[in-house]
């Protein structure tokens, strides 16, 4: 009798252990939004067949600008600004460049911290190597199959990877030329991941896809051919030229625009942009923007003063931003209420603690607009906290709504949190997360 209780509940613990793996496989499968790409006829389709529009932003010269490959600057610009590709762009030959003076070590570390950040956000990466001032893409072939060897080893198991093997052929090559590499480049990938998409560049810093849609690159499935454009200089000749290679089936994807000109700064066209992203949108064009930096450049959507690598607020960004921002969201409107303060504010509560706030949700309903934050708090200090009280200013009159994981006050324009009981105290380099509000407005909010 003792036996046979022993037994039932060795069987009950075996079950209950299979349930829970079961449950935990469940959630972490019906978590991840990710779905297989491909390409049929001229367009990106899901697992399910059905097509995927990509639209996301680039970052700068990961040398250059590191900093904004980081998981709070990536899961803010998906969750606020409605992202859902990013592009690490890593330059061959510039100052740093990989093939040139710059630490390989390195800058691969980048690369994979960036996929890292975009993976653990939900998103598809863009692995971009870019050449420009090397405007062959032969001329570092044998970089350019070791690096591609090496992350498609590492990444031949994610779907969320998207090769781009040449960003800008320019000066004196043709599409012969960029097609032979890209058939050794497409070679080497493929033995290692037969599906992810790859992008080949065009010639005329990847404006020719009419070359390509003449001669492409057989034997291989899901390859696209890119078009870059920035708005003050390729205008409707250059959308022509997209147009007749659609019509011709040609896979495109603009993986690089600006809305000002080709030199990345200079005035910006926002007429020329709008016609651009309606002409995109309506042949379900995947665009990624270049570029997210604070360099003093107008095709940057951080302002130079900027030095924050998250948590941006309006005064943050630039017209190029707003752009963007407005574009992606849809919210079109001359003017969004200025919250600047307010990121600054709470993360300088105390010089160890960290705070992050992201608006996860919106909604508008009647004449009100409602908002839901999700609010992280760090320790980066050297001990323990045992207590805190974090307060957020807005600018316009706001109404509390809910809120959980912390005890709210009102105090004007204000919110003031305090913490539970249960968490209280952060250990020194822990984080306090799922505290959240909703409020709602009667104007518009940024942040
Ligand atoms: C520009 C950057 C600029 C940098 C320069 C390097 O904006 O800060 O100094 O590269 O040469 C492209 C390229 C992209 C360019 C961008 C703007 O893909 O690297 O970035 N551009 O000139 N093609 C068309 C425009």
């Amino acid at each position: 009798m003792k036996y046979k209780n022993i037994l039932l509940s060795f069987f009950t613990i075996i079950l209950y252990c299979f349930i829970i793996c079961i449950s935990c496989y469940a959630s972490q499968n019906t978590a991840n939004t990710i779905s297989a790409l491909s390409v049929k006829g001229n367009q990106i389709v899901d697992e399910n067949g059905a097509p995927i529009q990509l639209k996301g932003i680039s970052t700068h010269g990961i040398a250059w600008f590191p900093d904004y490959i980081n998981e709070y600057c990536f899961k803010e610009l998906k969750q606020k600004w409605g992202i859902n590709v990013i592009r690490i762009a890593m330059y061959t030959a510039e100052s740093g460049g990989y093939c040139t003076d710059g630490n390989k070590e390195y800058l691969k570390n980048l690369v994979k911290k960036g996929v890292d950040c975009a993976t653990k956000c939900d998103m598809y990466v863009i692995i971009d190597w870019h050449i420009l001032s090397d405007g062959n893409p032969n001329t570092y072939i044998e970089e350019s199959k070791a690096f591609f060897d090496e992350m498609s080893k590492k990444y031949c198991n994610q779907k969320n990877i998207i090769y781009e093997i040449c960003n800008e052929p320019n000066g004196n090559i043709s599409w012969n030329d960029i097609k032979q590499y890209a058939e050794q480049i497409i070679t080497v990938i493929r033995k290692n991941d037969p599906n992810n998409i790859i992008l080949v560049g065009t010639p005329n810093w990847s404006q020719s896809v009419d070359k390509a849609a003449e001669n492409r690159i057989k034997d291989f499935n899901n390859i696209m051919y890119t078009l870059h454009f920035y708005a003050a200089t390729h205008k409707q000749e250059l959308r022509n030229t997209m147009k007749n290679a659609l019509e011709q089936c040609l896979p495109i994807f603009v993986s690089e625009y600006g809305i000002c000109d080709a030199s990345g700064t200079g005035q910006i066209d926002i007429q020329q942009s709008n016609e651009w992203i309606q002409f995109l949108n309506q042949n379900h064009i995947s665009y990624v923007m270049w570029n997210i930096s604070n360099k003093a450049e107008s095709s940057a959507i951080l302002k130079s003063d900027c030095k924050k690598t998250s948590g941006f607020t309006q005064n943050d960004i630039t017209d190029t931003g707003i752009w963007l921002y407005e574009m992606l969201t849809n919210t079109y409107t001359s003017h969004i209420p200025d919250t600047s303060q307010n990121i600054q504010n709470i993360n300088n509560v105390s010089n160890d603690l960290q705070v992050h706030m992201n608006m996860i949700n919106h909604w508008q309903q009647y004449t009100k607009y409602y908002y839901q934050y999700d609010i992280t708090i760090i320790n980066n200090g050297k001990n323990k906290i045992n207590n805190w009280n974090i307060s957020i200013p807005f600018d316009s009159t706001i109404t509390l709504i809910n809120s959980w994981n912390g005890i709210f006050t009102m105090n004007q324009n204000q919110i003031n949190i305090h913490s539970m009981d249960y968490n209280a105290q952060i250990e020194k380099g822990q984080s306090i997360t799922n505290i959240g509000m909703i409020i709602s407005s009667d104007t518009k909010i940024y942040q």
